[in-house]
């Protein structure tokens, strides 16, 4: 429903009413709050190994006191390296037990990208799996043992310098977590986002602002993510972004639901998963509907427990989602719509609720209870009403607290009254739906994964032979974007397209390397000096092999 206030603002808001939050609490014991009502039910149900609630939250404390033990106190920074795995829960609230934030980052990240964000977050310590520590040992600055702590999961012979993390939560007590105050406005996590334009940087989640998220989605009377107990919630997206820590982990958690964990992505074990422990909501990323939906394979597991699908990160094309509903015809299918600085949920499908409402195909659904939003005429700033495209912006308690070390950053993306801007074009219809039909923002989602072109051009520009650089992104069927430069060559070189992309390859994860490479004379750039990437991307032939 929209309201015009006096300054003719138009604000749109939830169809469902506001509810109470409870956002005062710190996160874990918001999450817990229910525990004596499904203390016995499954919680984490990995690899041959299954953790009741009680379990979980016992393991959740026990490495709050390791970790305490270890010296980390409030307010100081631990980075999870981890692919899915138990390990990643206790860290998780086991480091929010006792103050401290958590900054998740990719595994799979070269050994520079891991110690920009280690260098960026301040943190000391680093929690991973042992296959992960000669990256670690790979930086002249900072060694292991001096400069930072690692605890790896998996091994009682951890490598060296290393501290196995079963030693140290074994020898904790339960009840060493040492008191500590913490108010609801203290972040408890770090992801890294690009925003809307530059590098990466530090997001600041509270306590407050992640309750409110999971309260917006699964608290209330009609919940607008109605789940339940004896849900099985697929846990394959990555819990270092986002999307999968609140939206899969996190609600699970509040509402007592089992939780599937899947370290890495494989469609045949997926299902053969789905299956065996009867999932019965699934968060996807549009390549895995694809998978889902294209695979030959699927179709000889039984995925009739599948009752909810929830896909997210990226756009989902109407031909997919009609390809999937064929394959899980009992199944609700919508979509989410998210970001890490929003907290980071704007919108989901109304069809998901307790009493669900009409949606329909394409739509993001409806703006989450207890927010604001709006949308704004790029040019005139002046905020616009239904059905008319524009900015997306959102506002209310579960937002971010801003950006790391960056108050310009954080200005130019949440205004004085509390607005952020998503860089987001989209329009919100007649019913309240939100639909997304652009991007004016910088990054490129190769999977949903964020490129920032910043990033990557800044290692362009670093080599001898790059006078400058741009990076765009190009529109791909399977993956959704792919990261191509345009390059200006310094005088006199003969770099060539392999070249330029080997360089890239070698210092970023996979997902960031560069699928096409064109020469220029020069970068089209505004009188401020800002990049015209519109202009770059209509050069794209729209021929050209990714
Ligand atoms: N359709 C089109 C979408 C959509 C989309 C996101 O990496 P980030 O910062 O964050 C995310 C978070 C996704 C997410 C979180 C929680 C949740 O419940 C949920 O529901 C499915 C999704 O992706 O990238 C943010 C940017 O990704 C694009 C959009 O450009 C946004 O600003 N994006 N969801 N359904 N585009």
């Amino acid at each position: 429903t929209a309201t015009t206030t006096p300054e003719r603002e138009h604000i749109f808001r939830s169809r469902l009413p506001d509810i109470p939050i409870n956002n005062n609490l710190p996160l874990h014991s918001y999450l817990f709050q229910n525990l004596p009502e499904h203390s016995h039910r499954p919680c984490l149900i990995s690899a041959g190994k299954t953790y009741s609630y009680a379990e979980t939250h016992l393991l959740c404390r026990k490495t709050a006191a390791g970790l305490s033990k270890l010296g980390v106190k409030k307010g100081d920074v631990v980075m999870i390296l981890l692919q899915n795995c138990p390990e990643f829960v206790f860290t998780f609230f086991g480091a929010s037990m006792i103050g401290a934030i958590s900054t998740p980052a990719n595994p799979f990240y070269t050994s520079c990208e891991i110690f920009k964000q280690l260098k960026a977050s301040n943190s000391k310590l680093i929690v991973t799996q042992s296959q992960y520590v000669d990256k670690l040992n790979s930086n002249s600055e900072f060694k292991i043992g001096e400069d930072f702590q690692v605890i790896t999961t998996d091994s009682h012979n951890p490598p060296e310098n290393c501290l196995d993390f079963y030693d140290l939560i074994e020898i904790s007590e339960e009840h060493d977590i040492s008191e500590t105050q913490i108010d609801p406005e203290d972040p408890v996590a770090l992801p890294f986002s690009s925003g809307t334009t530059g590098l990466p940087k530090g997001v600041i989640l509270t306590h407050k602002s992640l309750s409110t998220s999971v309260a917006q989605q699964v608290d209330g009377e009609n919940p607008n993510l109605y789940l339940k107990t004896d849900d099985v919630l697929l846990c394959v997206l990555p819990l270092f972004h986002i999307f999968s820590l609140n939206s899969v982990l996190m609600v699970a958690l509040r509402r007592g639901s089992g939780i599937l964990i899947m370290p890495k992505f494989e469609i045949t074990a997926m299902a053969e998963l789905v299956e065996k422990h009867r999932v019965s909501v699934a968060m996807v990323v549009p390549p895995l509907v694809l998978a889902l939906a294209k695979t030959p394979a699927v179709a000889e597991y039984d995925l009739s427990s599948i009752r909810l699908v929830m896909s997210g990160a990226a756009p989902l094309g109407k031909e997919l989602e009609d390809a999937l509903r064929s394959r899980i015809p009992q199944a609700v299918l919508g979509q989410g719509y998210g970001m890490t600085e929003a907290g980071p949920v704007l919108s989901m499908c109304p069809g998901f609720a307790k009493e669900p409402l009409p949606y329909k195909a394409g739509s993001c659904g409806i703006v989450v209870r207890n927010a604001e939003m709006k949308v704004v005429d790029p040019d005139s700033g002046a905020s616009v009403g239904y059905n008319e495209p524009g900015e997306i912006w959102i506002r209310g308690e579960q937002i971010m607290k801003g950006y790391l070390n960056n108050p310009e950053a954080t200005t130019a993306t949440v205004d004085a009254q509390g607005w952020l801007r998503t860089g987001d074009i989209g329009y919100v219809d007649d019913d309240d739906e939100v639909f997304i039909v652009d991007r004016v923002k910088e990054i490129i989602k190769y999977k949903g994964f964020q490129v920032a072109p910043a990033e990557l051009e800044s290692l362009l520009i670093n080599h001898p032979s790059i006078a400058d650089a741009a990076v765009v992104s190009q529109k791909d069927e399977a993956v959704g974007e792919i990261p191509v430069a345009f390059v200006v060559r310094s005088n006199g070189s003969e770099l060539t397209e392999e070249k330029v992309k080997q360089y890239i390859a070698k210092q970023v994860v996979f997902y960031k390397k560069l699928h096409k490479v064109f020469f220029a004379q020069t970068i089209p750039k505004s009188p401020s000096g800002k990049i015209l990437r519109k202009e770059l991307r209509a050069r794209i032939p729209s021929s050209s092999p990714s």
